[in-house]
C-alpha cells in the first residue's frame, strides 16, 4: 500500500500501551502506541522500516518483564552463575527469534496483518548484529541461546562495537569492504545501564606500599558503560543478558583548554574509540595495540562487574568470604582473546581485596576455564613484552610470577571438538531409522526441501540477478575465505566439471545431474590470496552462467555478503555441502553440524586428528593441490553417481536423525554439569 493507505489503516487502530498484550488487536494497538509515543522518525510515516522498529519495541515490552523477573530471581536464589566472556558475538537478527521463543508468532503475524503488513516483510527490515567474524562468534551466540533455553543462570559479556563486521560488496574488481553501522538508527534490543559504569586503567606504574602490597596507579583511566541485550530462551520464561561494554570518557577527562587549542586528538577522545570497530580477521594473528586494549577493557569491566554482583548477593552479611567465590562464579573464556582475565582477577583479589597470592591463585584456578578454538599457530596472538609492560605493568608482574610458579606443572588443555563415532552410530541406528522408509515421510521431506530450495533460488535471483533451477542439486560452501578451507580446490573442481560438460555431446549432458554450486564468505581485507579466490569464483561464475551450451546443467554462484541471516536462507536449501579444510587445520567447524541438522549431505575431510583419536597412527602426507584435487574429484564423482533422489532422501533423513548430538543445548548441558557445576534456576 501507499504511505497514505498505511496512515489510514493506522488511524483506525487506537494507540494503547499494553506491554503484556496477548491478542492480536491489543498487540496492534501496542505497536501503534510505539509508532506514536516512542518515535524515532518523523510522524505520519509507517513504512516497513518504521513498522519494524515499532514492532520490535512492542516485542521488547513483552521481554522486559520476564527479563527483570529473571534478574531478581537470580538475585534472591543466589545460585552459582556462569559468565561467558567473548570478544565476538554473531547474533544476527533478533525479532524472529524473540517472537518464536515468546511463542507469540501467530499473534504478531495477525496483529501486523491488521496494520497492513506480513510478519516476514517486517522481520526482513532488521539489520544483522554482526559483532563477530565467523565460527567462534556464532558459537558464542548459539551458546547464549542454549543457556537461556536450559534456564541456566548464565550471562554473556562482550564489547559494543559501533562498526561490526564489514559488509561485502562485489564489484568488477572483487570484494569491497563497506563499513556497517548497525547502530546507525538505533537498536531496539539494547538497554543502556547508566548506573553500571567501571573505571578501566591503561599505562601508569606500580606503587609498592610499606607493607609490601602493590597498587597500579597513574596512567589513563576511561569508563566502561554497560548496555544489556535480553536473551530469551525457547519454552522458558528465563531471559538472560548479554552485557556489552561501551568505552566512555568522563566530562572531567576532557581537557577543554587543549581542545580549544585545536588538539582534538586528546587522550579522552582517543579512548572513546576503543569500541569503535570489531577486528575483522578470523583466526589470524594480530598484534595491534588497540586490540590488546579492547581485550583488557572487556576483561577488567566484566570482572569488576562480577565481583560487584558477588558482593551485592552476600545477603546482608558484611564479612566477605572469598573462598565462596568459586562456588558462586564460573568464568568461561572464549579462546585466548579474554585470557587477561586471569591476571586481572589476581590483581583485583590481591591489590583491591587484600588477599595473598596462594588464596587468590586458588580462587582464580577454580573460577576460570578456557576453551581453545584453533590449531593455527598464526592465530595465537602475541605482544611484545615492551608493549605489555607499558600498557599493563601490574599484570606483567603477575604473569611473570604465574610463569615462574606453574610453567612446569600446567598440563591441562581442552579443545572444542571431540569425536564420538560410537554415540553417532548408536543414534543413527536408533528408532528414527524406521521412519526413513516410512511411506509418507520421504515425500513430505522432499517437498519441504524443495520449498526451501525455491526460497533460496528467489534470494539468489534477488542478490545476483542469476536465476537458478530449484530442481538442480544445490551444492554449497559458505565460510570465511581462507586458504586452509580450500575454496580454491572447490572452484577448481567446478572448472573441471565445466570442461567435462563442454566435451560432452548434448545427449551425454542430459544424463548428468544438473548442479548449482554456491560459494559464499568474506575475506579479511588485507588477505590478498583470499580476495583473489573470491574474484576467481565470481569470474568463473560469469563465464559458466552465460554459456548457453552448459548453463542449464551447471551454474556457479558467488553469494555476496555471507552473514547469519544469509545462512538462514542457504542452509535449509542445501543438499550437499563442502567441509574440505586441509587435514589437521580446522579446530572443529560448526556449519557442518547445521547443514547435517537440515538434512544436507556432507563432503568432509577425514581429519588426521580423527584417525589419531581412533589410535590409528597415520603417516602425515602432504599433498599438492593437484593430488588433493584428484582425490576431491574422485569423491565428487562418486557422490554424482549416488545421486538418486530416493536414496538421497533416505540419507538426508538419517543425517538429520543422527545429528541431535550436535545441538548446542547438549554442549551447554555438558559445560554446565562438567565444567561450571551450575544448576538450572527456572523462574517459578
Ligand atoms: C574462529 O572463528 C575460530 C577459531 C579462532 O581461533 C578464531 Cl580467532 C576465530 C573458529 C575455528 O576456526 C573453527 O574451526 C571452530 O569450529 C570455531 O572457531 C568454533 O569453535
Amino acid at each position: 500500500g501507499s504511505t497514505t493507505d498505511r496512515i489510514k489503516i493506522l488511524e483506525k487502530i487506537p494507540p494503547v500501551a499494553n506491554p503484556q498484550a496477548k491478542d492480536p488487536a491489543a498487540i496492534a494497538s501496542n505497536i501503534n502506541y510505539h509508532a506514536h509515543y516512542s518515535p524515532h522518525f518523523s510522524p505520519y510515516k509507517f513504512e516497513p522500516e518504521q513498522a519494524f522498529y515499532a514492532t520490535a519495541e512492542s516485542v521488547r515490552d513483552q521481554l522486559i518483564k520476564q527479563w527483570n523477573d529473571t534478574y531478581s530471581h537470580y538475585h534472591k536464589v543466589n545460585p552459582k552463575q556462569t559468565y561467558y566472556l567473548s570478544m565476538e558475538y554473531l547474533q544476527g537478527r533478533a525479532l524472529t527469534n524473540a517472537v518464536g521463543n515468546l511463542d507469540v508468532q501467530d499473534a504478531y503475524a495477525n496483529a501486523l496483518k491488521q496494520l497492513g503488513y506480513a510478519l516476514e516483510e517486517i522481520t526482513e527490515q532488521e539489520k544483522d548484529a554482526a559483532l563477530g567474524n565467523g565460527g567462534l562468534g556464532r558459537l558464542a551466540s548459539c551458546f547464549l541461546d542454549s543457556m537461556a533455553t536450559l534456564s541456566l543462570p548464565a550471562w554473556g559479556y562482550g564489547l559494543r562495537y559501533r562498526y561490526g563486521l564489514f559488509k561485502q560488496l562485489m564489484t568488477k574488481t572483487g570484494q569491497e569492504e563497506i563499513a556497517e553501522d548497525w547502530l546507525e538508527k538505533f537498536s531496539p534490543w539494547e538497554i543502556p545501564r547508566h548506573d553500571v559504569v567501571f573505571p578501566i586503567r591503561f599505562f601508569g606504574q606500580v606503587e609498592i606500599n610499606p607493607n609490601g602490597s602493590r597498587k597500579w596507579i597513574g596512567g589513563e583511566v576511561i569508563q566502561a558503560a554497560a548496555y544489556d541485550v535480553p536473551i530469551p530462551g525457547y519454552k522458558t520464561k528465563d531471559t538472560n543478558s548479554l552485557r556489552l561494554w561501551e568505552a566512555k570518557a568522563r566530562a572531567e577527562d576532557f581537557n577543554l583548554f587543549e581542545f580549544n587549542d585545536g588538539k582534538y586528538e586528546s587522550a579522552a577522545l582517543l579512548h572513546s574509540r576503543i569500541c569503535a570497530v570489531l577486528y575483522p580477521g578470523d583466526a589470524t594473528e594480530d598484534g595491534k595495540l588497540l586490540r590488546l586494549k579492547q581485550q583488557y577493557f572487556l576483561c577488567s569491566a566484566s570482572l569488576q562487574d562480577i565481583i560487584t554482583r558477588f558482593k551485592e548477593r552476600l545477603g546482608g552479611r558484611d564479612k566477605i568470604l572469598w573462598s565462596e567465590f568459586p562456588s558462586k562464579v564460573a568464568v568461561q573464556l572464549n579462546d585466548t582473546h579474554p585470557t587477561l582475565s586471569i591476571p586481572e582477577l589476581m590483581r583485583l583479589l590481591m591489590d583491591d581485596e587484600g588477599l595473598g597470592w596462594d588464596e587468590a591463585w586458588d580462587i582464580t584456578n577454580r573460577t576460570i576455564a578456557y576453551t581453545n578454538h584453533t590449531v593455527l599457530p598464526e592465530a595465537l596472538e602475541k605482544w611484545s613484552q615492551t608493549v605489555m609492560w607499558k600498557l599493563l605493568p601490574r599484570h606483567m608482574e603477575i604473569i611473570e610470577e604465574i610463569d615462574k610458579r606453574v610453567r612446569y606443572t600446567l598440563n591441562l588443555v581442552n579443545g572444542v571438538a571431540q569425536l564420538h563415532s560410537d554415540i553417532l552410530k548408536a543414534e543413527l541406528f536408533s528408532d528414527y531409522v524406521k521412519f526413513a522408509d516410512n511411506s509418507e515421510l520421504p515425500a513430505e521431506w522432499e517437498s519441504a526441501k524443495l520449498a526451501s530450495k525455491q526460497q533460496l533460488a528467489n534470494y539468489v535471483l534477488q542478490v545476483t540477478g542469476v536465476s537458478i533451477d530449484p530442481n538442480s542439486l544445490f551444492d554449497i560452501q559458505i565460510k570465511r575465505i581462507h586458504e586452509y578451507k580450500r575454496q580454491l580446490m572447490n572452484i577448481m573442481g567446478a572448472v573441471y566439471r565445466y570442461k567435462k560438460l563442454k566435451e560432452m555431446s548434448p545427449e551425454e549432458r542430459k544424463k548428468t545431474t544438473p548442479r548449482t554450486i554456491m560459494i559464499g564468505g568474506k575475506a579479511f581485507a588485507t588477505y590478498t590470496n583470499a580476495k583473489r579466490i573470491v574474484k576467481l569464483v565470481s569470474d568463473v561464475g560469469a563465464v559458466v552462467n552465460t554459456d548457453p551450451e552448459v548453463n542449464s546443467f551447471l551454474k556457479i554462484i558467488f553469494v555476496p555478503n555471507y552473514n547469519v541471516s544469509v545462512a538462514e536462507v542457504l542452509i535449509p536449501g542445501s543438499e550437499l555441502s563442502q567441509h574440505i579444510s586441509t587435514a589437521g587445520m580446522e579446530a572443529s567447524g560448526t556449519s557442518n553440524m547445521k547443514f547435517a541438522l537440515n538434512g544436507c549431505l556432507i563432503i568432509g575431510t577425514l581429519d588426521e586428528l580423527m584417525l589419531k583419536s581412533e589410535k590409528k597412527l597415520v603417516k602425515k602426507i602432504s599433498l599438492f593441490l593437484v593430488q588433493q584435487l584428484t582425490k576431491f574429484l574422485g569423491c565428487v564423482k562418486k557422490e554424482s553417481k549416488d545421486w538418486d533422489r530416493k536414496k538421497w532422501t533416505k540419507m538426508s533423513i538419517l543425517s538429520t536423525a543422527g545429528s541431535g548430538k550436535f545441538s548446542s543445548d547438549r554442549t551447554i548441558g555438558q559445560y554446565a554439569n562438567e565444567i561450571w557445576k551450575i544448576d538450572e534456576c527456572p523462574l517459578p
